[in-house]
């Protein structure tokens, strides 16, 4: 079966199942590729425009946060031009949330994005939803002021009362309504040790957008690193958490998304042959959606043991084959890029 096709039948099994709404985390915590210095990694993030990519810096840290003092972080400017996005599942209607740290060093007077939301598949934000998040600094380069916009709509900034060199949690949501021209954008920024655990009822910025014509146009499915140029601002960002629920976002430790896959296995059955069930280990190295589907002979999927969000742990799974006719079986195990295939054996 086609890896898009096993993409598919992940999420449309995701769908049906309850389970932690986060959507992506990245904590730029992986060693082998999250090295200071190196270039982001484009094993999670997907080029869009630019060669100058962004690179990896210190990491960040916000007492509390999920996503505090983990690894590394993301190094946006001084030079460079580029625009990385990774995917998460669509939502196409209500409330997405990405949490982000956020230290700015510098802001131009004009200010750039350097965060956006896209569709999935991204598709450059020219159509589909978009949803931007600017920063821009005052003449004495010591005060900043945060943005965002929605669509092709203008930028609203916050009042230039932020810091240079100060970590700020910023929740940057987006909302996708029923109706033509009701989504939006809004803001929340936080200073330590402030950490709502839930939404608050006034952000830093009021709902942006509200006429713009990206309204309904798929729904938030990327999120993306941007560098813009002469304008861009020069900072870190780091533990980014997208979420559907603001407490999720906040407060559940779910690791990270990034993987090594030297830290997964999946081990043969036992037994096997079996009759009528069979057990199956299997090690995670990093939290993320796992899923264990059964096929026979002839690739259809037949069952679907495991599909849900795991922490990195060991894993004990048992299928049960009553109702199933003897014959040779494949145990597929996929969580992020890893993935492996036993073959097994029903007798009856
Ligand atoms: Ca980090
Ligand atoms: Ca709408």
């Amino acid at each position: 079966m086609k890896k898009g096709l096993l993409l598919f039948a992940l999420v449309l099994g995701c769908m049906s199942m309850s389970f932690s709404q986060l959507l992506l985390v990245d904590n730029f915590d992986d060693p082998v590729y999250n090295t200071v210095g190196a270039e982001l990694d484009t094993t999670y993030w997907k080029n869009h425009s630019g060669t100058a990519v962004a690179t990896i810096g210190d990491g960040l840290t916000y007492a509390g946060y999920p996503g505090s003092g983990i690894g590394n972080s993301v190094q946006v400017g001084p030079a460079g031009s580029s625009d990385y996005n990774r995917t998460f599942t669509a939502q196409t209607s209500g409330n997405v949330y990405s949490f982000l740290m956020v230290n700015v060093s510098a802001a131009t007077a004009s200010g750039d994005y350097f965060f956006h939301y896209s569709s999935n598949p991204f598709n450059g934000g020219t159509t589909g939803i978009r949803g931007r998040l600017f920063v821009k600094g005052n003449a004495t380069a010591d005060s900043i002021a945060f943005g965002i916009s929605f669509g092709s709509g203008g930028t609203v900034f916050t009042e230039m009362a932020y810091l240079v060199n100060t970590t700020y949690l910023l929740a940057f949501k987006i909302a996708v309504n029923p109706e033509a021209s009701d989504d939006s954008v809004s803001l929340y920024v936080f200073t330590a040790p402030d950490l709502p655990t839930s939404e608050p009822a006034i952000p830093a910025i009021s709902p942006v957008g509200l006429a713009s014509t990206n309204d309904n146009d798929g729904g938030p499915g990327a999120i993306a690193i941007r560098q813009g140029g002469s304008n861009q601002p020069t900072l870190r960002l780091d533990g980014i958490r997208v979420t559907t629920d603001w407490s999720t976002g906040v407060l559940t430790s779910v690791g990270s998304h990034d993987a090594r896959p030297s830290s997964y296995a999946l081990e043969q059955n036992f037994p096997n042959p079996f009759n009528p069930s069979t057990n199956f280990r299997y090690q995670i190295g990093n939290a993320g959606f796992v899923s264990m589907k059964i096929y026979n002979v002839l690739g259809q999927e037949v069952s679907t043991p495991v599909n849900e969000y795991k922490e990195a742990g060991s894993y004990n799974t048992t299928w049960s084959a009553a109702g199933f006719n003897s014959g040779i079986y494949f145990c597929k195990l996929q969580t992020g890029l890893f993935s492996e295939t036993k073959k097994m054996i029903l007798i009856k």
